[in-house]
Order: C-alpha cells, then structure tokens, then sequence
C-alpha cells in the first residue's frame, strides 16, 4: 500500500503538531524537501511550506545539489535586488529616464499575471526558470486575482512587484503590437541584436497567439541581445521550459540543474507555490476527512472543453472505459452476487475535480448500488462544482488552487487532455497521471487514455523554428529529451530517456 510512513503518524497517533511526531522526522528530507527548501521562514505565516510533506509520500526524486546550491544564490539575490532595495530604486530610475544608462546591479523579469489558474502556475514556473537561467529577479504582477493564494517563496524579500511601478497600468494593454514588444521591434527593425544602446525595457509577448518575431525568444541570438536590458515584462499563458532546453546556451546548465530532466515542474513547482493559510485550510480539512484513511486514493480531473455544458455521455463512458480497463478501479457486479463487504475490506477513496457534479454522481451510485468484483469499498467526493470558470472571484480561485493540490495528494491520477489544471496536478504530486485523450465527435476514444511519458507538463504553443537555418523545424524530434506530447500532437515536453515512453 501507497500511504506514506509519515502520514501514517499524523494520522493515527493523534500527536498532530506535538513534539512526538517532528522529532523523529528526518528534517532535511522531511520539512525541507531534500533541500529545496530554505530554513528560517516564519512558519505560522505560510503553515503549508514546512508542513506539506505531512501529507505527501516522500518524493522519489531528489533535487541536485546544483539546484539547490542555485535556489540558495537566488535567494541571495531576491534578497539584494528585491522590491525597495537600493539596487531596485536604481533600476527604476532607469526604466523612468527611459534609456539604459551604465551597467545596472540588478536585471529583472516581471511576470504579468494572466490566463487561468493552472496556465498561470505553468508559466510562472517557466518564468522563474528563465530567471535562473538567466539571473534575473523574479516580480510577480498580482493582478487582480492572485491575492492570498500563494505565500511568498523567497526570505526576506517578496516576490510580488510593487504597486506603484511606473508601467503597471499598461500591463492589461501590452500585446503583440506594443511599441515596447520585442517581437514587434524585431519586426519593424527598430532593435538589432548588434546594436550597441539596448532599450530601459522591453515587454516579450509568449502569449498563445505569438507571432514568428516573438518567438525569436527562443534563439541564442535573442538571448544575448537581452541579457542587456535591465527590464523584461513578460506576458504568457504557456508551460515554455521545453523550448528553453533547445536554446544551446543553456543546455549546459539545465543537465546540471536537472540530471532527471522531467522533473523541473515538479521540483520547481514545490519550491515557489505554498498554498496561503487559508488555501491549506481547505486543503487540510478535505484531506484529512474524505482522504486520509482510505488505503488508496485516486484522483479524477475531468475537464472538457465544449461550449455545451454537459455532462456527457461518451465523456462518462470514456472515464469508466479507461479506469476500469487499467483496473485503476475495480469493476461493479451488477448481478449482486458478491455477499457484503469483509470487516477489512479495502477502502479505495476516489477524489474527483469537475465544474460539474455529474460525474462524480454517477460514480458513487455505481459503486452504492453494486458490490464491487474486489470486494472493496469506494467513496466518491468532489470538492465543489463551481459549473464554469469564474477567474475573478478570490474564493472561486482558492477552490481551483486548493483542488489541484489535493489532486496531486493521491497515489493514482487520471487528468484530462490539454487541461493546465491537470499538469500542475501531475508535477506537484510526482505522478506520471493517466492522460483521458480528448473526444471528438460525441464518442468515447478507442483506448479512452494513456499513460503520460512524464510527470512534466506541455508547451502548447511552441515554436517550429530552426534559429541557425532560418528555416522551420519540427522541434520535437531535435534531442531525445525533448518530445511531442501525449495528448497535443504539435506540443513539446520534456521526457526522461528511462520514461516510459
Ligand atoms: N474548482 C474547480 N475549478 C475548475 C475546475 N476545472 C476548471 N476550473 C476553473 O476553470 C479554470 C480553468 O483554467 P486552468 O486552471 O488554466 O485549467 P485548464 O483550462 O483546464 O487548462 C480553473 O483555474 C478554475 O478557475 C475544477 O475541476 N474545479
Ligand atoms: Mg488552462
């Protein structure tokens, strides 16, 4: 059975939180997560951070020592750089004066918030890697609806960019015709990358509906024009990291940072996102209610994308095709025939995430009104059903957050083709998930899923861009660890050479 050692603990011994507990965990390997967490945070403010691996198995991969020698000198940085620092009035200064002038102490990347929760999550986990690769300083644009989801990551210095940064209030204009935007300088060739004045700022615009001079973003040439503008302001509703590992400047350091190369979500995804306290409230309580004492859990993200509402047929059809046939739940005798469930009968508890109810009502009548073939025992819950995307509403997001985390808590997950919600589900969690592939025609596909390469999540939009040639390339057959994905043929993830693939 899946249930970890130390969740046992904290939930059959009822010392939650007494001394008892704690010090028999392996600190570094249990709070810190293997290191990637720095120490010293106040951790009444942000419970999640050093109590969420309370509820996890302990993770099968470990961050290297690079990464976490890398996380440890960003923190340095954030620290020196962050918002109100000496180094940070100076480089406002230049972004106001307009030009660069002289070097500046410290680069920055903002990242202006955007798209659904899970895009956001996705990309602002890319955005931070591209920090990394490139040592800026991560700003995070709230918005207006990323207030108390997230603790900040960093010690000392937050992560979100002030309020009164000169251009906050063009964020929600900026696009592909800007006249700060890259992409559309490279186009009207009003910047060359051999120029030697580099601009205060520039806006890069990774949005689905890029265009060819954006996606120059992703050449070495680019690059190196950029390392030389203090400010970038970014907008993206993508999982871009696949693409940063066919830029050959950074291969180098990605290998080191990443010897299992799909793990960044997974690793990076722990480090930057704790759910707020409130967050974890509702993540701790459901937990500890539905989930908690099953022997087995197993988490259903089901997500359509059709402008009818549902729910659907084939779609049920298709998640009882593909759980029963990978026997990920056991099949129902629809004769009776099996006498009542033993004493000790196992009890599987089935976590399902839908905007709609009527799945999961399915589901559990099934498994009331018939025994099963096992002789085990199924719950099935659903946290909420919010009926349609509300990405406004503070309590709508908490709920969305709160169940992508729950998901990534149970030990068998099956996630819906193409939904962001799902791979931040996987990477979280470490789960290699089981992808339901998406339908068409009003009919359930014939296998109904497939088991993911990766737990890694999926660049959407890539480029197909051969920087050297000039010329298009089909990106994801250039190196082993890059790929198209399971469920959207055009899009690019990162895979393991031992994944399954
Ligand atoms: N609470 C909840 N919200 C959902 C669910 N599915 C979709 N949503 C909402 O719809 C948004 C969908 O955007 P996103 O997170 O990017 O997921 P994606 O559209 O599946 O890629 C979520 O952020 C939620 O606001 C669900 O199962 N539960
Ligand atoms: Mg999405």
């Amino acid at each position: 059975m899946s249930c970890s050692v130390v969740i046992t603990s904290l939930f059959f011994s009822d010392s939650l939180g007494s001394e008892g507990v704690f010090q028999h965990a392996d600190k570094y390997n249990g709070k810190l997560l293997g290191g990637l967490l720095a120490d010293g945070f106040d951790e009444a403010a942000c419970t999640s951070r050093y109590s969420s691996f309370l509820y996890r198995k302990i993770s099968l991969h470990k961050p290297s020592s690079n990464l976490i020698s890398r996380l440890r000198s960003y923190e340095d940085l954030h620290k020196r750089c962050g918002p109100n620092t000496q180094s940070y009035n100076k480089a406002l200064e230049q972004l106001k004066s307009g030009n660069k002038i002289g070097l500046t102490d410290c680069n920055y990347i903002v990242w202006i918030s955007f798209s659904g929760l899970g895009n956001r999550i996705l990309s602002l986990a890319s955005t931070f890697l591209y920090a990394l690769l490139t040592n800026r300083v991560l700003l995070v644009d709230q918005g207006k609806d990323m207030a108390d989801l997230f603790c900040d990551p960093f010690p000392d210095k937050s992560w979100l960019l002030p309020g009164d940064f000169p251009l906050i209030d063009q964020f929600d204009s900026f696009n592909q015709n800007s006249p700060h935007c890259h992409g559309n300088m490279l186009k009207n060739n009003a910047i060359n990358s051999s120029a030697m004045s580099k601009p205060s700022y520039l806006y890069l615009h990774l949005v689905h509906d890029y265009g060819d001079h954006d996606k120059l973003f992703f050449c070495d040439g680019e690059q190196s024009f950029l390392e030389n503008v203090p400010w970038l302001i970014m907008k993206t509703d993508n999982y871009y990291v696949p693409s940063l590992f066919l830029i050959p400047s950074f291969e180098t350091e990605l290998s080191n940072l990443f010897p299992e190369k799909g793990t960044v979500f997974h690793h990076l995804g722990r480090y930057l996102f704790h759910p707020s306290n409130h967050v974890w409230g509702l993540i701790t309580r459901y937990y500890r209610t539905y989930l908690a004492k099953a022997d087995e859990r197993i988490g259903i993200q089901i997500r359509t994308f059709d402008s009818r509402r549902g729910p659907f047929k084939h779609v049920m059809d298709q998640i009882l095709a593909c759980t029963l046939k990978e026997k990920l739940l056991p099949a129902v005798d629809m004769q009776d025939s099996v006498v009542n469930p033993s004493e000790n009968a196992k009890l599987k508890a089935v976590l399902v995430t839908s905007l709609l109810s009527g799945y999961s009502e399915d589901l559990r009548n099934m498994y009331w009104e018939h025994p099963t073939m096992t002789g085990e025992v199924v719950g099935v819950y659903q946290p909420s059903h919010e009926e349609f995307q509300q990405t406004e509403k503070q309590m709508h997001n908490r709920k969305a957050w709160a169940e992508m985390y729950l998901l990534s808590l149970t030990d068998v997950l099956v996630t819906s083709a193409w939904s962001t919600f799902g791979y931040v589900a996987q990477g979280l969690g470490g789960l290699r998930p089981w992808i339901l592939y998406k339908t068409e025609n009003d009919t359930a596909p014939d296998p109904a899923c497939r088991r993911a390469m990766s737990m890694d999540p999926c660049f959407h939009a890539p480029p197909f861009y051969d920087c050297k040639a000039k010329k298009g390339i089909d990106t994801g057959t250039l190196v082993p660890h890059v790929r198209h994905c399971e469920d959207i043929s055009w899009g690019l993830k990162v895979v393991d050479d031992h994944d399954d693939l």
